[in-house]
């Protein structure tokens, strides 16, 4: 599990985005303090902060609120612009899934191609959750083949509690493993030049 102290690491900066109630808090929560948040967790307001910290990396995670109002404010594009990586997260369960391409393919305007992207098509404890397969298929791939970004479903928090957590620190530590690459390819570069 992910353990929180501070000491000097390298810190990288990741925004998770995605419509309300998706499970964006629950995953920044369980990032952080390694279970998930009790049932009556909120819908955020504006955006919320945490932080993980992975080996030599600090990673401050930005989650921003995904009720419509807060997407039409677009707060994320404040954090988007110098973010090292990004979390994209899908409520997979059949009922809920909702996919605002547009929105999405907005936001990745503002962001280089080469910042690595994680998709999570979380919840799927629930029954008829479309698997990540599928979704990449019809859905992922279409806006984001020029990116860097892998798929992964997961289950944040599973009401019976058996499945909680599954597969997000596999997600995560991919990321960070991305954005820890291409930090080297940068520092590389800048050597070069020098
Ligand atoms: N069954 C199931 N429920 C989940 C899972 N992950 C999160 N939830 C539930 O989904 C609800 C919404 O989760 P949040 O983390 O608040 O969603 P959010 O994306 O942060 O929503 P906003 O803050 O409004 O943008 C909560 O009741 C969670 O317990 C999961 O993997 N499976
Ligand atoms: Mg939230």
């Amino acid at each position: 599990m992910f353990r929180s102290h501070r000491s000097s690491k390298d810190v990288y900066s990741v925004v998770l985005l995605g419509t309300s109630g998706v499970g964006k808090s629950t995953i920044a929560f369980y990032l952080e303090h390694g279970y998930p948040p009790p049932r009556s967790i909120r819908p955020t307001i504006a955006f919320g902060i945490s932080h993980v910290v992975f080996g030599k990396e600090l990673v401050g995670m930005i989650d921003v609120g995904g009720q419509r109002r807060f997407l039409d404010m677009r707060y994320h594009e404040r954090f988007v612009r110098t973010a090292d990586g990004l979390i994209f997260i899908i409520d997979s369960s059949r009922n809920n899934f909702k996919y605002d391409e547009q929105w999405l393919e907005d936001a990745l305007k503002l962001i280089s191609t080469e910042v690595p992207i994680l998709v999570i098509a979380n919840k799927q404890d629930l029954p008829g959750a479309l698997p990540p397969t599928l979704l990449e298929k019809h859905f992922i791939s279409r806006s984001l083949n020029s990116y860097d970004y892998k798929i992964f479903g997961t289950v944040a928090a599973d009401p019976g509690g058996v499945r909680s957590g599954e597969n997000i620190e596999i997600a995560f530590t991919h990321l960070i493993s991305k954005m820890r690459a291409k930090r080297q390819v940068i520092i590389k570069q800048k050597h070069v030049k020098a």
